[in-house]
């Protein structure tokens, strides 16, 4: 009997975190593994680990034509992309809206909102020619609740939500899962770029409290890839076992 080809797998922001742990997990269940980021170094020692199936492609999602020419160029191999996880992201800076910088707030629009659009643009024929695929798109908890310094970030986590569920109404009849997997506090390097290499103060946001490890997410990624056809996961939300949410503010006089 034929043995059923693998699947493909693209995740971007795979060179650490929640994208690094994906990749080890659907590489180690036998995906294709195409893993992407900015830094190549890192790229190239992840491949190394993960052994022949895994494709590393060293590009940056907010530049448009460097996506649609990785795309493109995808060796046959890796080209039938099964699941498409748009992972890379980044929050930069904890400043009031009157204090933030404005170059700060263009790369997380250019990062988290044009670059998860520009990759699921350029994937989504492949898996409409296909009639099959699974968009799995990363939020945040910063997109459903609001917290002082989150302004753009959690701003642009809630375009995820909404363009996911809109993605969905176009995509039901082709075929094509979509699912928007929003997590909260995590250690990651997510706290070192938001405080732009301050290693101490990132450390402190994880000092004295569990919150969620790379791989819980890498596992609820790979669950929400294997479900049956029959039923599609809109969206996950998780948050530490020690975090909850805040009562309103209200400012006395
Ligand atoms: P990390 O900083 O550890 O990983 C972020 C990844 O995104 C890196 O691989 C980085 O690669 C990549 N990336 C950033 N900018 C670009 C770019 N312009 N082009 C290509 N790749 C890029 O953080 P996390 O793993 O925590 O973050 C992953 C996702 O999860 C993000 O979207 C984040 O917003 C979200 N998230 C994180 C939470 C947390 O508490 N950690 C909670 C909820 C959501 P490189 O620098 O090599 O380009
Ligand atoms: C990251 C989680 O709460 O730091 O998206 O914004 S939070």
């Amino acid at each position: 009997m034929n043995k059923l080809p693998p699947k493909t797998i693209f995740i971007t922001g795979a060179t650490s975190g929640f994208g690094k742990a994906t990749a080890r997990v659907f590489n180690n269940n036998g995906w294709q593994t195409i893993i992407t980021g900015r830094r190549g170094d890192r790229l190239e020692t992840i491949a190394k680990e993960l052994g022949q199936n895994c494709l590393p492609l060293a590009f940056d999602v907010s530049d448009r034509k460097a996506v649609e020419k990785e795309i493109e160029n995808l060796p046959p191999d890796f080209s039938n992309i099964t699941v498409l996880c748009n992972n890379a992201g980044l929050a930069l800076g904890l400043e009031g809206a009157d204090k933030a910088n404005l170059d700060d707030w263009d790369e997380m629009i250019d990062t988290n909102i044009k670059g998860l659009v520009y990759c699921t643009r350029a994937i989504l024929p492949i898996m409409v020619n296909n009639k099959n695929g699974h968009i799995i798109n990363i939020g945040s908890v910063a997109g459903s609740y609001p917290y002082p310094g989150g302004n753009v970030y959690g701003g642009t986590k809630a375009f995820v939500s909404q363009f996911s569920l809109n993605l969905r109404a176009d995509l039901v009849e082709k075929g094509i899962n979509v699912t928007s997997i929003e997590p909260g506090l995590a250690e990651t390097e997510f706290s070192i770029v938001r405080f732009k290499g301050d290693v101490q103060k990132a450390r402190k946001v994880y000092e004295n409290t569990t919150y969620i490890k790379p791989e819980d997410v890498a596992d609820t990624i790979y669950w929400t890839a294997n479900r049956p056809k029959n039923i599609n996961i809109n969206r996950i939300e998780i948050m530490a076992g020690f975090q909850a949410f805040n009562p309103f503010n209200i400012v006395k006089s």
